[in-house]
């Protein structure tokens, strides 16, 4: 096993895998920027290195920077955690030709998995079914339209390079598809720098499922279920679930032999996550193949008992899956709600600031896994996620109720949060029911306001607690009566749940 890991990442992540080094007996090393300098990742790592700059090319993402700290720490390995250069296949490279590990699969396998068109392809050779397309689309309007029509409208143009969302476009009719041809071609090229496109025959209202895969080196490969992941807003996940109210067990075996039939054949090592696009019909088909830890992890880990970072670092050091596929039981429900600080009000723009009062929620079933701290100012350089609430219950609405409990203790003074939103989302019919597809969002919330109680919440809560006297300045009358002192949000009672 690894003596020492660096954590080429930050936030709630970088806090996740550093816990992960530490129960294993690796030391780990955390990297920052100067807009980090106090983050709660820098605190809990054994070692923290300055890289530059709050900007994300100057720190973050300068591959050079990461390896030089890697090397200068004497780390053996690096976890990219997600995002940043998480499926950066030329980081993955560098890292290699440092002499370093690189806890993920292999450069070539990031290489390809991250052509999506190329994806595809390995795919359908694993016998995995695949949306009609046509993966080199002409680029003549003659030749664009008449293989438009051979995939039939509504049709969706994508990005090779890319997924996300970014570079796609719907197209109805073939009045629009030149337009749309070329505007995402644009698009393609400024975020992937690689413009090429192709078709899809568009499937209405799907929903997102992904499974779990893990592969070690010794020929190993296993599943961990599935998660649902629909609700989104722009492509950005919201709440997560496992498992798929959508899914039966029939459709969960095909699901699973179809991810794991993939990750054998492109030869995947470590923790990966296999996308599907599962139609109204119960047909699903292959979307990508994500070669990173999902933020959405703890909900697998919730059901499975298995702990995926662990899982990484002991893949990566060269360890043999310590269980068998038949071994992994999964059981109960656990969903998850990312706490992004941005405002629902206002088009969830981006709204950081500093944490002034955080209360965090506990109890049986309940996981937080957050990067922020309280005095932390959270930094307006990076995503605005601040953390996840995951929890576990019996049934799905055992979850869904334990969930809409943590979200009303969980209390974030400093900065706006879309803890209402979600609130309305597991409390909306629709979710109940499970009736959960990408539509989501915009066919039950479009525009969504916060109700009356919550600003009026909010307005009272600010209120008393800027009437407490001021933390660590104990007066002789608060010593008399600790007891006195509640958080705002406890004096104003359980003001959710239907309980007026
Ligand atoms: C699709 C699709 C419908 N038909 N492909 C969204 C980003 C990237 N992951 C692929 N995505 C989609 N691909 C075909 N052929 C619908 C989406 C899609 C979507 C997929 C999963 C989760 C949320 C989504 C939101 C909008 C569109």
């Amino acid at each position: 096993m690894f003596a020492k890991v660096l954590i080429a990442n930050r936030g709630e992540i970088a806090v996740r895998i550093a816990r992960a080094c530490r129960e294993l007996g690796i030391r780990s090393v955390a990297v920052y920027s100067e807009a980090d300098a106090h983050a709660p990742h820098v605190l809990r790592a054994d070692e923290a290195i300055l890289l530059g700059p709050a900007q994300s090319q100057q720190s973050y993402l300068d591959i050079g920077k990461v390896i030089a700290a890697a090397k200068d720490s004497g780390a053996e390995a690096i976890h990219p955690g997600y995002g940043f250069l998480a499926e950066n296949a030329g980081f993955a490279r560098a890292v290699v030709d440092a002499g370093l590990i690189f806890i993920g699969p292999t450069p070539e396998v990031v290489a390809g998995m991250g052509d999506k068109t190329n994806a595809r392809r390995l795919a359908a050779a694993s016998g995995v079914p695949v949306v009609p397309a046509e993966e080199d689309p002409p680029h003549d309007i003659d030749g664009l339209t008449k293989s438009a029509g051979v995939i039939g409208y509504p049709l969706l143009i994508k990005a090779a390079a890319g997924g996300g969302g970014k570079g796609m476009r719907v197209v109805r009719s073939p009045a629009e598809l030149a337009a749309a041809f070329e505007s995402a071609g644009r698009e393609a090229k400024n975020a992937f720098g690689d413009g090429r496109l192709f078709l899809e025959r568009y499937i209405d209202r799907p929903r997102h499922v992904e499974v779990q895969v893990l592969a070690d080196h010794h020929g190993n490969v296993v599943h961990l279920g599935e998660r649902e992941c629909s609700i989104q807003r722009r492509h950005q996940k919201i709440v997560e679930e496992t498992p798929s109210p959508a899914v039966d067990e029939d459709l969960r075996r095909r699901m699973t032999d179809a991810a794991c039939a993939v990750s054998r054949r492109v030869g995947y090592r470590g923790a990966g996550t296999v996308e599907f696009l599962l139609g109204p019909d119960c047909q699903f088909y292959f979307l990508e193949m994500n070669t990173r830890l999902q933020v959405e992890h703890p909900i697998t880990e919730l059901v499975s008992g298995i702990d995926l970072v662990q899982a990484q670092l002991r893949v990566a050091a060269g360890e043999p899956l310590w269980f068998r596929q038949n071994e992994i039981d999964a059981r109960g429900h656990a969903i998850e709600c990312r706490i992004c600080a941005e405002d629902p009000a206002q088009q969830f723009l981006p709204s950081p600031g500093p944490i002034l009062r955080l209360r965090e929620p506990h109890g049986p079933g309940i996981r937080v896994d957050s990067g922020i701290a309280e005095g932390y100012e959270v930094p307006i350089h990076y995503d605005p996620m601040l953390a996840k609430i995951s929890v576990w219950g019996e049934t799905r609405d055992a979850a869904r109720r334990r969930m809409l409990g943590a979200l009303t203790e969980y209390v974030i003074l400093g900065c706006t949060t879309a803890i209402p939103f979600l609130l309305d989302v597991l409390e909306h019919p629709a979710f109940i029911k499970g009736d959960t597809h990408t539509h989501f969002i915009d066919e039950h919330l479009r525009g969504w306001k916060a109700r009356e109680d919550h600003q009026i919440v909010a307005l009272v809560a600010a209120a008393l607690d800027a009437a407490r006297p001021q933390r660590g300045v104990v007066s002789s009358a608060t010593a008399a009566a600790p007891a006195a002192q509640t958080t705002p949000w406890a004096s104003l009672g359980s003001w959710r749940l239907g309980n007026g």
